[in-house]
């Protein structure tokens, strides 16, 4: 017998690349239940190659008709029906930042932390990180394991879907205007983003930091150690899918690039493509639709004692997302939540 999930915000940027990840992935599921809000029910949405959905009312939805819940429907959404949800018995995995930093919520990369897992059961919600933490924690931890990362200093160049299905109509209306000559409109982003960048992700807070770069700080050290210092600096660019990141480490032990390679070889869901040539590096349009957080230019930084630099690149609405989602329920159900066969 396998399980009833629900996929909150189905319609959005997110909740349809859930969709794809469970029908690709053949997640165990008996019935999948796509949900957003009453201005979409009736429409259809893809369920991969399975076929289409209907979209039902997330207000009307009976949570207790259903196993598992992944939101992807933002904060408010999330702090209105999880704890419901949760409540109902269905175990939610939310991709919000509503939770992130709760105690009593596990904040899981399963690659990276899984037995933090089986602390869900306190209110039923496992969070799923930040796009930009999901593939930075991926990388840093065969680093952490085999030098003892102290401190990380990331640049980040973060794509339009990170803002949702909005955010890439933003950027694909106003690179038309700019052609056409036509006046430029701004809703989603807070300055033009077509052939622009923008140093400003998520609102203000009161260190001058802003809350996407605090949320790296706080997710890095809640997911992989908390004695790591992280200080993020986090840019928008006109990408409309995958986050780049530009990482500086400084470690415990001396290291090296060939023993960094070495280290991070293998470590699942990271690959390594590092080549000091035109072309031997991965860039976002590349990581678009792929499932891998990949690494390149890794290099000495021979400006502090033990000190490596390298860029990262994933596919936000895969790993930082709906991948990172349907990896947990994964693991969740073969090993928390197992149902009679
Ligand atoms: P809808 O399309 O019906 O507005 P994105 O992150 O790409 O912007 O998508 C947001 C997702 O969250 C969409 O599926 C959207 O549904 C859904 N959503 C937003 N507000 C609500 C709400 N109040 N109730 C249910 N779903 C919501
Ligand atoms: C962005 N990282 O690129 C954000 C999107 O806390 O889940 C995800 C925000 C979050 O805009």
């Amino acid at each position: 017998m396998g399980y009833r999930v629900a996929v909150v915000g189905a319609t959005g940027a997110v909740g349809r690349e859930m969709l794809t990840t469970l029908a690709e992935r053949n997640f165990p599921a008996d019935e999948i239940i796509a949900l957003a809000s009453g201005r979409s029910a009736g429409n259809e949405v893809s369920f991969g190659e399975k076929g289409t959905l209907t979209v039902q009312d997330l207000a009307t939805f009976d949570f207790s008709k259903a196993d598992i819940a992944l939101f992807s429907a933002g904060g408010d959404v999330s702090l209105e029906y999880a704890p419901k949800a949760g409540q109902a018995g269905c175990v939610v995995i939310d991709n919000s930042s509503a939770f992130r930093m709760d105690p009593d919520v596990p904040l899981v990369v399963p690659e990276v932390n899984p037995g933090a897992l089986a602390r869900y059961g306190k209110k039923n919600i496992i969070a799923n990180p930040n796009c930009s933490t999901a593939q930075l924690v991926v990388a840093m931890k065969p680093l952490h394991d085999a030098f003892g990362i102290k401190r990380a200093v990331v640049s980040t160049y973060q794509s339009v879907s990170g803002a949702g299905k909005e955010g890439m109509d933003e950027l694909f209306n106003q690179t038309r205007a700019v052609y056409v000559n036509d006046p430029i409109e701004r809703e989603t982003f807070t300055k033009q983003i077509a052939f622009n960048v923008i140093p400003h992700i998520d609102k203000f807070m009161d260190d001058g930091f802003t809350k996407e770069e605090w949320k790296m700080t706080v997710e890095t050290k809640k997911i992989l150690d908390p004695d790591i210092d992280v200080v993020a600096q986090c840019v928008r660019v006109p990408v409309f899918i995958g986050h780049s990141e530009a990482v500086f480490i400084e470690t415990k032990k001396p290291i090296d690039a060939e023993t960094a390679r070495k280290a991070m070889h293998g470590f699942p869901g990271l690959i390594v493509l590092d080549h000091r040539a035109d072309e031997g590096y991965v860039t976002p349009v590349e990581s678009a639709g792929e499932d891998a957080v990949y690494v390149s230019r890794i290099r000495v930084d021979p400006t502090v004692k033990n000190g490596l630099v390298f860029w990262c690149v994933s596919d936000n609405l895969r790993k930082g997302a709906a991948l990172n989602a349907v990896q947990i329920a994964e693991e969740l159900v073969a090993k928390h939540l197992k149902k009679a066969a």
